[in-house]
C-alpha cells in the first residue's frame, strides 16, 4: 500500500544523496518531486507546502553536505510530514466516553461519507474495537434508503456480538437513530454509533435528511469515513460535508488498496480535521488508530 508515494521519496532522497547540487538543481528536484507527489493524490496546496519547506532545509543542509545522504533527505522528509499531519487521539477518545458514561448519557457518533466508502463496515469495525476495552456499543441502522443496507449492518454486527436498532426500509433515519439513543439510555448502552445512507454533494434531499438526523440526536461527534482510493475526490468531498453538516474527526478506509497513499497524508492538513482511524482491510480487526508514525513507517519504510 502506498506505493506511489513511498516510491517518489525513495527516487528522490537517491536523487539528493549522489552528488553536491546547486540552489538552482534543488529547485528543479524539487519541484519535480511536487509534480510526483500530485500525481499521487497529495492535494496541491499540501504538496507546495511540503516543497517550500523542503527546498529551505535543503539549501541549509546542503552546505555541510550529505553524510548519510538518503538517511538524512528522509529524516527531513519526516521533519517537514509532522506539521502536516494531524492525528485524532484514540486516548482521549476513550476517555470522552468514559467521561459521559459516568454522567448515564450515552456518547452518540454520527457517520458521515459517501456511498460505498466503508461506513457501515467501519462502524461494525469500531463498535467491536470499543467492545474489546470494555465499552458497549448500540448501532442504529440508520441507511434505511440503500437496497440491502439494513441486512448488510445485520451481518456484519452479528459478527461482531454488536446490538442492531432498526425499522423498515424508507422508515425515517432521524427516528431510528433517535429510538437507538433511546434505547441505550433505558439498556445504560454507553455508546450509540449511528449508520447513514451515503451520500453525495448533489444530494440534497439526503444531505438535508443528515442534517436532521444531526439536529434530532445532537451527536458528541460527528465523524466522516471516506474512501483512501478516492483520492484527492476523498479530501474534497471532506471539506465539503463538514461545510454542510461539520465534522470532527475523519477514518480513512481501504489503505490497504490504496496504492498512490496521498489522501492519508493531505486530508487532515486541507479539513483541519484530525484523522483519528485507518480501514486497513474487509476484516472486522483492520481499523488502526491513526498515527503519524503509521504512515511515516508506510511512506517512509521506518519509523
Ligand atoms: N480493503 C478494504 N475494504 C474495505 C475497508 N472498509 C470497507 N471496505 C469494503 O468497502 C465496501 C463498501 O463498504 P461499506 O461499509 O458497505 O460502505 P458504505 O456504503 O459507506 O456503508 C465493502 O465491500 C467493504 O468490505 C477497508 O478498510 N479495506
Ligand atoms: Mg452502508
Amino acid at each position: 500500500m502506498l506505493d506511489g508515494v513511498r516510491k517518489a521519496l525513495k527516487d528522490f532522497a537517491e536523487t539528493l544523496k549522489t552528488r553536491r547540487l546547486s540552489d538552482k538543481e534543488i529547485e528543479e528536484h524539487v519541484e519535480s518531486f511536487k509534480l510526483t507527489l500530485i500525481s499521487n493524490d497529495v492535494a496541491v496546496e499540501v504538496a507546495e507546502k511540503l516543497c517550500e519547506e523542503l527546498v529551505k532545509k535543503l539549501k541549509l543542509i546542503r552546505v555541510k553536505r550529505f553524510g548519510d545522504g538518503e538517511q538524512e533527505v528522509l529524516r527531513l522528509i519526516s521533519e517537514i510530514l509532522d506539521p502536516v499531519i494531524m492525528e485524532g487521539s484514540f486516548k482521549d477518545f476513550l476517555k470522552r466516553i468514559r467521561e459521559k458514561a459516568s454522567r448515564g448519557e450515552p456518547f452518540i457518533i454520527l457517520f458521515v461519507g459517501p456511498n460505498g466508502g466503508g461506513k457501515t463496515t467501519t462502524v461494525v469495525k469500531l463498535a467491536r474495537l470499543l467492545q474489546k476495552h470494555g465499552i458497549r456499543c448500540l448501532i442504529a441502522a440508520s441507511d434505511t434508503f440503500r437496497a440491502g443496507a439494513i441486512e448488510q449492518l445485520q451481518r456484519l454486527a452479528r459478527e461482531a456480538g454488536v446490538r442492531v436498532v432498526g425499522q423498515r426500509y424508507g422508515a425515517d433515519p432521524a427516528a431510528v437513530a433517535m429510538d437507538a439513543v433511546m434505547s441505550a439510555r433505558a439498556n445504560r448502552v454507553p455508546v450509540v454509533l449511528i449508520d447513514t445512507a451515503g451520500r453525495t454533494e448533489v444530494d440534497h434531499n439526503l444531505l438535508e435528511e443528515m442534517r436532521k438526523i444531526k439536529r434530532v440526536v445532537s451527536p458528541d461527534l460527528v465523524i466522516y469515513v471516506g474512501d483512501a482510493l478516492a483520492g484527492n475526490a476523498a479530501v474534497e468531498q471532506a471539506r465539503r460535508f463538514d461545510e454542510y453538516v461539520g465534522i470532527d474527526y475523519v477514518i480513512l478506509a481501504k489503505l490497504d488498496a490504496d496504492a498512490r497513499g496521498g489522501s492519508a497524508i493531505s486530508i487532515s492538513y486541507v479539513t483541519g480535521k484530525p484523522v483519528i482511524f485507518v480501514g486497513t482491510g474487509q476484516g472486522l480487526d483492520q481499523l488502526e488508530p491513526f498515527t503519524r508514525e503509521l504512515i511515516k513507517t508506510l511512506i517512509l519504510g521506518r519509523r
